[in-house]
């Protein structure tokens, strides 16, 4: 990451979806003290790891998990000290206060919303499963909240909290996973696959396992031949990292210098496969090397790193830079799903990473650097929740879908036009009976 002296701070604010933030300063001018200044001074710290990259965290934990058989059954156990206590957050160095607080609140309403969520489904209001993502609010906020209105988002499962900084209401999830009419995909896809092209710039997931990179990847490249670099961000697992399309998706964005911003949530588990059964690589942006962009390895449970690492790869992308690759660090603290009890996950862990959640951090950093009173706080936590009440509320009494609307917005009507969205593509003009080859006629690079 650059010095703050370094970084050109970004004309308007990169934040749009939220009133509050808007109002408040401007990217690298926020109110925070200089680094080694006022009360919260913790500064990310410039290690590398072993080939290189840049690894911001505070702490680096050393665990394994090893298989071994007792009482004629498998289990997993771990190697290693639990016993470090928490750090702090690091200081970012482009958040403002209000921005801070902003991204907070969109953590609280993330965790109370799956929350709901899980009552839901335990009063079997719920068609299908639910997939939570508790303790990864911060890092799928952080990422959201580091781009702009007309970047692109990939979310994955885990990342209702992205979803709702790009602009969906709790209600809207809720909606979509009871399978009601007024949800996203109107009833039609129950669960977490819904997105909006047209307005919020979210593709749905496709698969968890990395079938959004080559997508994003498109993305990218139809905004640049439509003369535009923009900033395409998706998410992927420490499982779902492994797979074909994540490796080919990926590479086509690197070579191409692509805006993908790809950000592995390394959660240690893959459904029930820990990540040593996984990879054999310790750090998993070490791939970033053989992918040739910038890697970074992050503290997922930090939404400072996570943020100030993203904001910085979102100024590459717009700059025709290319692709980046970010490693969040963390723990997937709930089962695969809700029918998934997690049995096989050590309890330390849980110990371990629990004293790690990014919302009790986040709420202390913002005290401790008294951006927020104890008031504040509370008032702000009620209100998250009295909206939560409201929308669930919403939710519970929408309608199903109607029968007879069930062929309805599947396929494309041949009457809708679907506009450019950045403008035409920009194609060099061709003497007529000029041999070309296949695309070479595309100025990729306008
Ligand atoms: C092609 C395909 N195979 C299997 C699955 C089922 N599946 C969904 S998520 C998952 C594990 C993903 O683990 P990871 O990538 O680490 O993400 P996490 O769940 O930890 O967020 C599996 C096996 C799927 N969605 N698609
Ligand atoms: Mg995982």
């Amino acid at each position: 990451m650059k010095s703050k002296t370094e970084q050109k701070p970004a004309t308007k604010n990169n934040q749009t979806s939220n009133a509050a933030a808007n109002s408040g300063q401007k990217n690298g001018t926020g109110s925070a003290p200089a680094p080694g200044k006022g009360k919260f001074t913790q500064v990310a710290p410039q290690r590398k790891n072993p080939h290189g990259i840049p690894d911001y965290r505070l702490e680096v934990p050393n665990f394994q998990t090893v298989e071994e058989w007792a009482d004629g059954k498998l289990r997993y156990n771990v190697k290693g000290d639990f016993s470090a206590p928490a750090p702090s957050l690091c200081e970012s160095k482009y958040l403002s206060k209000e921005q801070s607080i902003a991204m907070y609140r969109y953590m609280v309403l993330n965790r109370k919303m799956e929350q709901a969520l899980e009552n839901l489904f335990k009063q079997q209001k719920v068609i299908g499963g639910v997939y939570l993502g508790l303790g990864q609010e911060g890092c799928s906020v952080a990422a959201a909240f580091a781009l702009k209105k007309e970047d692109w988002i990939g979310p994955m499962i885990r990342n209702q909290g992205a979803m709702l900084v790009r602009g969906f209401t709790p209600a809207d999830t809720m909606m979509q996973y009871m399978a009601k009419a007024g949800a996203p995909t109107k009833g039609r896809d129950s669960g977490s696959h819904y997105g909006d092209v047209h307005d919020k710039n979210v593709v749905a997931p496709i698969s968890h396992l990395g079938d959004s990179i080559p997508v994003m990847a498109g993305l990218a490249l139809g905004a640049r031949l439509q003369g535009k670099n923009i900033a395409a961000l998706t998410f992927v697992g420490d499982g779902g990292q492994s797979t074909g399309p994540s490796y080919e998706g990926f590479n086509f964005a690197a070579v191409q210098r692509l805006g993908v911003i790809l950000v592995m949530e390394h959660n240690l588990w893959a459904y029930s496969t820990p990540v040593e059964l996984q990879f054999a690589c310790k750090d998993l942006a070490d791939r970033s090397i053989g992918y040739g962009v910038p890697g970074f390895i992050v503290d997922g449970t930090d939404p400072n790193q996570v943020y100030d690492v993203a904001y910085e790869a979102a100024q590459r992308a717009y700059k025709g830079e290319g692709a980046t690759l970010i490693e969040a660090k963390m723990m997937r603290m709930r089962g695969h799903a809700m029918h998934d009890a997690a049995s096989y996950v050590p309890k330390e862990y849980f110990e371990y990473w629990k004293k790690r959640d990014c919302n009790t951090r986040m709420e202390k950093y913002l005290l401790d650097r008294g951006w927020l009173t104890e008031k504040d706080n509370k008032d702000l936590i009620a209100d998250v929740q009295a909206q939560i009440d409201r929308d669930r509320d919403i939710a519970d009494a929408s309608p199903f879908p109607k029968p007879e609307d069930a062929t309805t917005g599947v396929f494309l009507d041949n009457s809708v036009k679907i506009p450019f969205k950045y403008g035409p593509p920009k194609v060099k003009e061709v003497k007529k009976g000029t041999k070309i080859g296949e695309a070479s006629n595309i100025s990729h690079y306008k």
